[in-house]
């Protein structure tokens, strides 16, 4: 079986740091059962940190059997929310007490700043955890009048086995977000981490080892997506599978529940989302916030604001100022104090945002800034603004899901609905206006399941996040994501109505 041993020698984190990198069943770590590996690629250089065990699909049946058995004998129903809450709770504490080295794993691995993921992931991901604590002894019914010869009320049960696929761009993060919900309404779990991104999520299986909860509760398989990820999605005995990602993959997902057990599904898929600006905005928290929308994790957010519409009034001044802002963004080292922008994950999305950068050229569009490669070794592109674009363009219409928006002129309120609603997309939109009438009306009519006012890419564990249209099914999050892990049933008792 693998482990990863490095030692981080950077002027942000020095410390070695090393675990096992099997795969996770029964809260053990071992080799796959064909043995196999996968390399684990650095994107700051391009070189292999590591290699993993790889999952395969007869790990996975394992992997539910062992979930399967934890949840009929010690989880589910077997054990008082209390007991879960207070296991999470443990998980939540020793993720704190771990959170240098989390974040240095996230940068390493993906390529973000060890600043962005130590303020934004590790926190969010802790305090994620920590909200399901606190849910995991309040998820109940309701009991429901009828008529006085009869009691009916309802029961929120655990679905069972839960089956989890995440992505690469906020890997711990999205761990967090899938087994929260799930731990938290008595699920248990066969999780499959992005093959690029692996490193933090096999940390937190050790993690949750220390923390005490049964074996077989949570199980981690890493694999690629065909296979591994397939398996999950077509297996007979998963109750449930949840899954962020392309919606390419997503419709794959669906078509393998549909096709074996009808299992449920939770999907949060892409985006192409609008960022409105007024006449009326303030035009330098708008350039910021609107900064923050596209160029922030590279680009690699589902919500990116990567349609940025600008009312025709201010449209120059908004221009001038956002380039301004694209050009001081710091490209760097992940683990030097000051860099804001890292590389991209993979050689793969590096070269899909490239060929996206090229289309948009081929087809006419501007590039107003960047659009071109940072450096000699890794995966960086800089920020890249386009303009004079059309609306039938690819870098209009598709998920580019890299630091490259579009900005847009508009008239007014209708065109810019319309425009901003023109999308098979529908995950997040933003207006900025100081006129809160305005913003709240233009708001409401965008066809998105998150909507900002005045500000972007704000998300927090309390409120639901999903998507309308082809941006996904179901929501994450809050109290709407217990729904997702709980079957209700009703029961009716007979009070005395005779027949
Ligand atoms: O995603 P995939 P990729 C979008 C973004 C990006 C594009 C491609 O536009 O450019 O997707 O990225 C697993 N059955 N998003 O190719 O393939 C895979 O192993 C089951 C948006 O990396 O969807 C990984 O664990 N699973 C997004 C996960 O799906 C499969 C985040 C996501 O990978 C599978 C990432 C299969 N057939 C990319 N094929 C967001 N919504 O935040 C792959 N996987």
């Amino acid at each position: 079986m693998t482990t990863f041993s490095y030692n981080f020698d950077t002027e942000v984190f020095r410390q070695k740091v090393s675990f096992p990198t099997g795969i996770f069943i029964n809260n053990e770590f071992r080799k796959g059962s064909d043995a196999t590996e996968i390399d684990v690629i650095n994107p700051t250089t391009g070189k292999t940190i590591t290699k993993v065990s790889e999952a395969t699909k007869a790990d996975v049946d394992d992997a539910v059997r062992a979930a399967r058995k934890a949840f009929q004998t010690v989880w589910g129903l077997n054990m008082p929310g209390s007991d879960r809450s207070r296991l999470l709770g443990k998980l939540a504490d020793l993720m704190e007490a771990h959170s240098d080295e989390l974040a240095a794993l996230e940068a390493l691995d993906n390529g973000k700043t060890f600043g962005w993921a130590k303020t934004v992931d590790v926190t969010a991901a802790i305090e994620c955890i920590r909200y399901y604590a606190g849910w995991a002894d309040k998820v109940h019914g309701k009991t429901i009048e009828t008529s006085e010869a009869k009691l009916a009320y309802t029961r929120h049960e655990p679905i069972g086995v839960a089956g989890q696929i995440i992505p690469w761009n906020f890997p711990l993060l999205m761990m967090t977000w899938k087994i929260g919900p799930a731990l938290a309404t008595g699920c248990a779990v066969v999780l499959k981490p992005s093959e690029f991104t692996p490193l933090s999520a096999l940390r937190m299986c050790s993690l949750i080892q220390e923390a005490g909860f049964p074996a077989g509760v949570v199980n981690v398989v890493v694999g690629y997506g065909s296979t591994t990820g397939q398996a999950i999605a077509e297996h007979m005995d998963i109750d449930k599978v949840a899954f962020t990602g392309s919606t390419l993959v997503g419709r794959k997902i669906q078509e393998a529940a549909a096709k074996s057990n009808l299992k449920n599904v939770t999907l949060e898929l892409g985006g192409k989302s609008p960022n409105i600006i007024f006449d009326d905005a303030d035009l330098e928290q708008a350039v910021n916030w609107a900064a923050f929308g596209i160029f922030w994790n590279h680009g690699q957010a589902c919500c990116a604001g990567s349609r940025i519409f600008v009312q025709e009034g201010i449209y120059d001044k908004f221009l001038e100022a956002f380039t301004k802002k694209a050009l001081e963004i710091k490209l760097g080292d992940p683990f030097k104090q000051g860099s804001y922008q890292g590389p991209q994950v993979s050689q793969i999305q590096y070269d899909r945002i490239m060929a996206y950068i090229q289309s948009g050229k081929e087809q006419g569009a501007q590039v107003h800034v960047g659009g071109e490669r940072f450096g000699t070794e890794g995966y960086w592109i800089k920020p890249t603004i386009f303009t004079n674009t059309t609306p039938d363009m690819k870098i209009v219409r598709e998920e580019i899901f890299g630091p490259v928006g579009v900005v847009i002129k508009f008239q007014d309120e209708e065109d810019v609905v319309r425009q901003a609603n023109d999308t098979t997309y529908g995950l997040a939109a933003a207006v900025f206006s100081q006129n809160i009438t305005r913003a709240l009306k233009v708001a409401h009519r965008l066809q998105a399941g998150t909507a900002w006012i005045n500000c972007y890419n704000q998300i927090h564990c309390q409120v639901p996040f999903g998507g309308y249209k082809q941006s996904g099914v179901g929501r994450e999050l809050g109290e709407y994501a217990l729904e997702n892990y709980t079957a209700v049933k009703a029961v009716h008792v007979n009070l005395g109505h005779t027949i």
